[in-house]
């Protein structure tokens, strides 16, 4: 049956990558015999990360940039993390029509994804899901998503080329680059370029950047964008600045690098994810997390003792268990 899903993926059916993602969302078991067998064809697509504030035009960039795209004869995915459920509507609902006019494009897959319910982190399931896309053929991947390095997804986990939007009149733009986006902005937008304050901003980051090439020795200087979503305009610069990164990445060897490092984290997490899940299934079901816990509270256990005295006992046990599945099999 999974079988059978991914090799309509790999055909291109939108409908099967669908139903893929939502099979991941539910964390049903049929989605990981499908992951593995889409794993080898991976790797190929482009991924971009738009990030910065609510209501500073990802939606409407995004939406615009994906025309641009297209005009090039790319096939696009788009994947819209959403900090709001969808059963509190907001901003989701307001993505979906807006990207309305896309879905008719039978080469755009568009997925917007709630940050809550997605019980193996939002990282992993954003990783799962620029898979599909990639499995699915897209050529070049858009990931949305609210803020930078927060508790929502970490773009650059993700991206290849990660562009950070910032608008006029916010007040925040000093301060979220304060916060790090000077890190991890390959690519900066000045949105909303229609508002009064967008050439005293421009001004702000490109100082900043400049500042910042300074104090580290940087081989790529991040371009700055202005745009103005709404009105399509800055849209195929901002292509241009993201070609060009990419071009970078791949004459400097760095997205060989990049990837690598990137898939070594995956490896790490999605372990980490596993052995957790694990871990923490055996300890509700059998009572010890709330015997534990009793104990916590009476201060007859501190937790520093429980932690050790777990992992101990369960790699020794696993351990066990292995010897006894080797010698049964032997
Ligand atoms: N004036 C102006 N409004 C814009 C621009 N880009 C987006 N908007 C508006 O800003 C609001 C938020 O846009 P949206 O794309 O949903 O932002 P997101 O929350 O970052 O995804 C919407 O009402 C857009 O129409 C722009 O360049 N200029
Ligand atoms: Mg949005």
């Amino acid at each position: 049956m999974s079988v059978e899903y991914a090799a309509q993926i790999l055909e291109g059916s939108h409908r099967a990558a669908a139903r893929l993602i939502s099979w991941l969302e539910d964390e049903d078991e049929r989605a990981y015999e499908c992951m593995r067998q889409l794993y080898p064809h991976t790797g190929r697509a482009y991924v971009i990360g738009i990030t910065g504030s609510p209501g500073a035009g990802k939606s409407t960039l995004t939406n615009g940039l994906a025309r641009v795209i297209r005009q090039s004869g790319l096939r696009v995915g788009i994947v819209a993390v959403d900090p709001s459920s969808p059963f509190t509507g907001g901003a989701l609902l307001g993505d979906r029509v807006r990207m309305n006019d896309l879905a008719d494009d039978p080469d755009i897959f568009i997925r917007s994804m709630a940050t809550r319910g997605f019980l193996g982190g939002m990282a992993k399931a954003a990783a799962d899901v620029v898979k599909v896309l990639d499995a699915l053929g897209k050529d070049v991947i858009l990931i949305e998503t609210v803020g930078v390095g927060q508790d929502e997804v970490d773009i650059v986990d993700v991206a290849d080329t990660t562009c950070v939007v910032l608008v006029p009149g916010l007040g925040d733009a000093i301060q979220s680059m304060k916060a790090g986006i000077m890190e991890i902005a390959d690519v900066f937008v000045i949105n909303k370029a229609d508002h009064a304050g967008a050439d005293m901003l421009n001004a702000e980051v490109c100082a900043r950047i400049e500042m910042d090439a300074h104090l580290r020795k940087r081989e790529w200087s991040a371009p700055v964008n202005k745009t103005v979503a709404v009105e399509s305009v800055g849209l195929d610069e901002m292509w241009l600045s993201i070609e060009s990164h990419r071009k970078y990445l791949l004459e400097s060897g760095k997205f060989y690098d990049n990837r690598r490092e990137r898939t070594s984290r995956e490896a790490l997490r999605m372990i980490h994810g596993e052995l957790f899940r694990v871990v923490r299934e055996q300890l509700e079901q059998s009572g010890r997390l709330d015997a534990a816990v009793e104990k916590l509270m009476a201060k007859k256990l501190d937790p520093y003792t429980l932690m050790r005295d777990t992992v101990t006992e369960w790699l020794s046990s696993s351990q066990c268990k292995r010897r006894h599945d080797e010698d049964t099999q032997s």
